[in-house]
């Protein structure tokens, strides 16, 4: 999604907003653009595609300043294009960044040319810049200006918004889409993720919805809620180190990111398991009683935290007896949901900030649930701070916008939380589950090493145009996610089917040309699993599978089968996630894709 960077500083902050840019590259956007306060004036300079190629403008025409707002484009309204690119202006008096949308508008916009205001764009964002200039020409400060309008957009935005008449000032709002504060020495910034400000400082203020923010020269910070009051919000510092955020020895994100996956499954492990049992504080003191009071489920999330969700509905029944209903946020949000009695609220979102995810948070609310859970890799971020109890993931920055190890570490806070609804509800702990728990970094370990054979495996891959998913019972969401990775990265189009569902459908579209992909571990259903791959074979298609090393399925000519270690049965969801990572991720390298960042989408989705 879009990106924001602004500084005021005591020295250029050309480089600061551009490498601010190149960090936030890992979200998805389509052009990017560069406002800076320049010899009196304010001096823009937007490009089309990549940061990289701003990065070569302003190597020909240098933005030096010592105030500037900065910004990565994810088209929402208007093409991708360098006018469309953000910063707006208006008559060069009013720069703006905005990351959302403006849902009022074309009402806005009539209105301002009704007065006269031409405007140069498509975008929704265009109007913020013409009703500054409005209130500017009435004699408003910058700030106040921005606490008038504001009043009147509908929506949601992250604004960052500079004037020619007071230099040195930057002023930030926020209402629905993500935007902290950089607190430096004697400077100040904003971002729309403390990673793009690394490097110039670890401490922020996470701003609360609602909320102006104004940064002066000398690193002054001035914050006013959403009534008008000024208010001091605590400083955090950052957590994951800077070296998270590199690729390190790995060709991509991506790689990095599902070969990390053994040590951030520990991580999320750590200090949440006694020897003999899973400890209930870990989601908050409060766990222990909301979860004896919890007779139902709703889990919403979107993209691959959906799946997750999907998962844990086969736990939570199976292991902890609660009835769960999964949805996606952007449908849950607009429907009438009925509430049984005792239902506990749970939403999934790797950053915390996803707009569908949120806005679902806050209509559930208004209704009667007995509380709210967030499992989430962001410390601080909207969803953590919105809910009763939160669980944090410990993944670490996630860049690769295909997500991996986000995806495996919620699937381990939720198995805490089945373990530990089961222990406060039931009285049941399930022993041989903890203890599989703990060795599960090193069988992990063990899959990845398979690598080599998954990239050979690939080469069958790269000239095909469809694929289709097969899995059974908790392996079914794995299919999905599987058939998701690879559209997200290689753009071949997949499909996942439970593989019971087959002969209702999808057989039709089996033949030589259609690869056949399934995971096969030594559960219950295995058998039943075997069968619907033989209707399979009968077709004419091509299997490849991934089964347990005692499922004794044979390799044949028109069956590849890679072999994966033992796995408890519960965490086998998990262990089969990696080979299909690993699988999209050869796809697509062989395919030349962009992996880090493939076509059109955009990591943490801010917008709804
Ligand atoms: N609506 C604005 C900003 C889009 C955005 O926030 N994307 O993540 C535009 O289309 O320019």
């Amino acid at each position: 999604m879009c990106g924001i960077v602004a500084a005021v500083a005591q020295r250029n902050v050309q480089e600061i907003l551009l490498e601010g840019l190149k960090r936030l590259e890992y979200r998805g956007y389509d052009s990017a653009g560069m406002t800076v306060f320049n010899d009196g004036v304010l001096t823009r300079h937007r490009a089309l595609g990549k940061v990289a190629a701003l990065t070569a403008q302003l190597d020909k025409a240098a933005l030096p300043g010592f105030s500037g707002i900065a910004h990565t484009r994810w088209a929402t309204h208007g093409k991708p294009s360098e006018a469309n690119a953000h910063p707006h202006h208006s008559s060069d008096q009013v720069a703006v960044v905005h990351n959302g949308i403006i849902e009022n508008y074309e009402a806005i916009k009539e209105s301002l040319q009704r007065s006269g205001y031409a405007f140069s764009s498509e975008t929704d964002t265009e109007v913020i810049a013409h009703l500054l200039s409005e209130k500017l020409a009435d004699g408003l400060s910058l700030f106040d200006a921005t606490q008038q309008i504001v009043n009147g957009l509908g929506g949601a935005y992250a604004l960052g918004v500079m004037c020619a008449q007071e230099p040195g000032v930057v002023v930030g709002a926020r209402q629905g889409s993500p935007l902290v504060v950089g607190v430096g020495i004697n400077e100040a910034f904003l971002a729309s993720d403390p990673l793009a400000l690394l490097p110039v400082t670890d401490r922020f203020i996470y701003l609360e919805e609602g909320d102006l923010v104004e940064l002066r020269e000398q690193g002054a910070i001035r914050i006013v809620d959403r009534h008008g009051n000024d208010v001091e919000r605590p400083i955090h510092t950052f957590e994951h180190g800077d070296g998270a955020a590199s690729k390190g020895d790995y060709r991509h994100y991506m790689l990095k990111e599902i070969f990390e996956q053994p040590t951030v499954i520990e991580a999320a492990l750590e200090g949440r398991l006694s020897a003999q049992s899973v400890l209930i504080e870990s989601f908050g003191p409060d766990a222990l009683a909301l979860f004896q009071r919890t007779r139902h489920m709703h889990i919403i999330a979107c993209g691959t935290s959906y799946h997750a969700g999907l998962v844990a509905r086969y736990w939570l029944e199976r292991y902890a007896g609660v009835p769960v209903q999964v949805e996606v946020a952007s449908e849950y949000r607009y429907r009438h949901p009925v509430v049984p009695e005792g239902t506990l609220f749970v939403t999934l979102s790797q950053s915390g900030e996803t707009a569908d995810t949120l806005a679902a948070l806050r209509f559930a609310k208004t209704l009667n649930y007995v509380g709210s859970l967030a499992i989430c890799n962001v410390p601080g971020s909207s969803l953590v701070r919105e809910s009763d109890m939160s669980l944090m993931t410990r993944a670490g920055p996630e860049i690769g916008v295909a997500s991996t190890k986000a995806f495996t570490t919620q699937l381990v806070a939720l198995m805490l939380l089945t373990l530990s609804v089961s222990k406060a509800k039931n009285q049941v702990e399930y022993l041989d589950i903890i203890a599989a728990l703990r060795t599960l970094p090193e069988v992990c370990q063990r899959v990845l090493a398979l690598d080599s054979q998954i990239e050979i495996l690939s080469q069958a891959f790269a000239e095909k145009h469809h694929a289709l998913f097969l899995g059974r019972g908790a392996h079914y969401p794995i299919a999905l996610e599987g058939a998701l990775k690879l559209k997200e990265i290689s753009y071949i189009h997949a499909e996942a089917y439970p593989a019971g569902e087959l002969k209702h459908g999808p057989l039709a579209l089996v033949d030589s040309e259609m690869p056949v992909i399934s995971v096969a571990p030594n559960d219950d259903l295995l058998e039943k699993l075997k069968s619907n791959l033989q209707e399979v074979r009968a077709r004419g298609g091509k299997l490849f599978v991934f089964a347990d090393e005692s499922v004794g399925i044979d390799v044949q000519e028109d069956i590849r089968v890679l072999t994966l270690p033992h796995v408890h049965e519960a965490l086998a969801p998990l262990l089969y996630t990696l080979p299909l990572q690993l699988l999209s991720y050869h796809v697509a390298v062989l395919k030349g894709t962009d992996v880090d960042q493939p076509r059109n989408l955009a990591k943490s989705v801010t917008v709804e």
